[in-house]
């Protein structure tokens, strides 16, 4: 079942916008047909309050109508259609927050006739209504759940429209094109006009760019993704160095089991954490060793091929031990500019000197002597890897970006096999009908990006990650 189905998109839906607890100010918002008359018959403006007027603030108390008793004193603030977030009358009540005024106020709007409104439901409004387009509605999303001041700047950029736009570019010569293209297979025969030539020029001349264009749209996805889900710090090396702890410090709580025995940790373990307003993802892996254990092995597996994804690497040993054979082998493979080499338990007596380790390693791998446990050094880590981040130029630039996500990239890459596809068919003779077919699939996906074309699969995919009341 789709998240909206048997649900009546037009009639007034409320929610709680505002997160449930104590706090200065809680809003209710109410969309919808019955939105202002419903409001009036539980809002009594002050005395001497100026008449409602578009988007202005009205002071008075909400009541309950039968026994006049009051609720709150807030503010109301009318909206008229189509000047608002959904293109419907809407009102926002600011109350106070606490659980109990908001849940009361929320219970009486329903009572009065409107309807809990879905996740999500006054933005599929906004879409459904057409004053956005689906990316701009994914871009609301972006723009709540932003972790960082970079993703908070890309999602603004999806807010308002940029997607859109590079998606309308790409469709402008692909409709030109297609107009002929139907043109010529619906009018040719009975005119004896020729219209193949007409589209065929301006096929001619925009096909590469068309690829290009989305090429350049489609690399940018990592760096997005970069962006929105942070860099991506793999620990690795050998089992009870200390790893699982460190991973702890990073997230500032006991995530990972800690023990004494070697090979506690069997699968990778994953945290987000900002650093100095970065956003990054520490993932803690099981203990690198030869083992006969099925389940160590896949863990020994898993870790390695983390470690090639990883966007930097901290290969973590155990300072109070001799240096093992094991450990200058993963020396020998470490990557100049991703890796930091941790030396970890530097609470103990350390066995092992920075100089030994550094001959060792290849030149220029930064070596930080460690305590997991007393937090010792831990600053000197910090710098490291921001330094990295930055030194390493996988600090985004995100000013050119635009930012595409996981949705919009299958759709464009479905667009390009198409384009190609009809290219080929041009280059060996293809008839028009055939071709046509491949113009439309390009159109179809492109416009599914940003909701010309859309499903009730889709909106619900969408629109299923959004709180109520937003
Ligand atoms: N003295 C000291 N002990 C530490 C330090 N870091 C970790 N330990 C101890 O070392 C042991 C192993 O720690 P873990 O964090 O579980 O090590 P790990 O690398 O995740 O181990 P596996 O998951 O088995 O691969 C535990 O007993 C920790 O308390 C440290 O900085 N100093
Ligand atoms: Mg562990």
């Amino acid at each position: 079942m789709t998240l909206f189905e048997g649900l009546d998109l037009t009639d007034t839906i409320a929610a709680i916008s505002t997160p449930i607890g104590m706090g200065g100010i809680g809003v209710v918002r109410l969309s919808g047909p019955m939105a202002h008359t419903l409001c009036q018959e539980i809002f009594r403006p002050k005395p001497h309050s100026s008449p409602v007027s578009h988007r202005k603030m009205i002071l008075g108390d909400l009541i309950t109508p039968e026994t006049r008793e009051i609720i709150d004193e807030v503010f109301a603030i009318f909206m008229f259609a189509p000047h608002t977030y959904t293109c419907e009358d809407m009102v926002e009540i600011q109350c106070h927050s606490g659980r109990v005024v908001l849940e009361r106020i929320l219970k009486l709007v329903l009572k009065e006739g409107a309807r809990l409104a879905g996740p999500g439901e006054f933005t599929l409004r906004a879409y459904l209504n057409g004053r956005i387009d689906l990316t701009q509605a994914e871009g609301v999303i972006e723009v709540i759940q932003a972790q960082s001041e970079a993703s908070l700047k890309m999602a603004q950029k999806q807010l308002h429209g940029k997607i859109r736009d590079a998606i309308d570019a790409l469709l402008d010569p692909i409709n030109q094109i297609l107009m002929y293209m139907e043109a010529d297979l619906d009018f040719s025969e009975d005119t004896g006009m020729d219209f193949s030539k007409n589209w065929q020029e301006i096929w001619g001349r925009s096909w590469q760019g068309l690829i290009r264009d989305m090429d350049h749209l489609m690399e940018g996805f990592a760096t997005c993704q970069m962006v929105r889900e942070g860099f991506e710090v793999v620990i690795i090396g050998p089992p009870n160095v200390g790893k699982s702890s460190i991973l702890n410090r990073f997230v500032g709580k006991d995530r990972a089991i800690v023990t004494e025995v070697p090979g506690t940790t069997r699968d990778f373990i994953e945290e987000g954490i900002l650093i100095q307003g970065i956003p990054f993802r520490i993932v803690d892996t099981a203990g690198l060793r030869p083992s006969s254990d099925p389940v160590e092995r896949i863990g020994t597996e898993q870790s390695l091929h983390k470690k090639s994804q990883a966007d930097l690497v901290l290969l973590v040993i155990d300072g109070s031990k001799p240096l093992s054979r094991e450990e200058t082998s993963l020396f020998r493979k470490v990557e100049r500019g991703k890796t930091i080499v941790a030396l970890n338990k530097c609470d103990l007596p350390l066995k092992i000197s920075q100089n030994t380790v550094r001959s060792n390693l290849p030149k220029d791998i930064p070596v930080v002597e460690l305590s997991a446990k007393t937090g010792e050094n831990w600053e000197r880590l910090i710098h490291l890897l921001v330094e990295m981040i930055h030194t390493r130029d996988i600090s985004p630039d995100i000013s050119t970006l635009i930012p595409i996500n996981q949705r919009h990239y299958q759709l464009l890459q479905k667009a390009k096999t198409a384009l190609e596809r009809l290219n080929r068919g041009l280059r060996r003779g293809v008839e028009e009908v055939f071709l046509s077919q491949d113009l439309w699939e390009a159109k179809r996906a492109l416009e599914a990006i940003t909701g010309k074309a859309h499903s009730d699969d889709i909106l619900s995919e969408i629109f299923r990650n959004f709180c109520v009341g937003k």
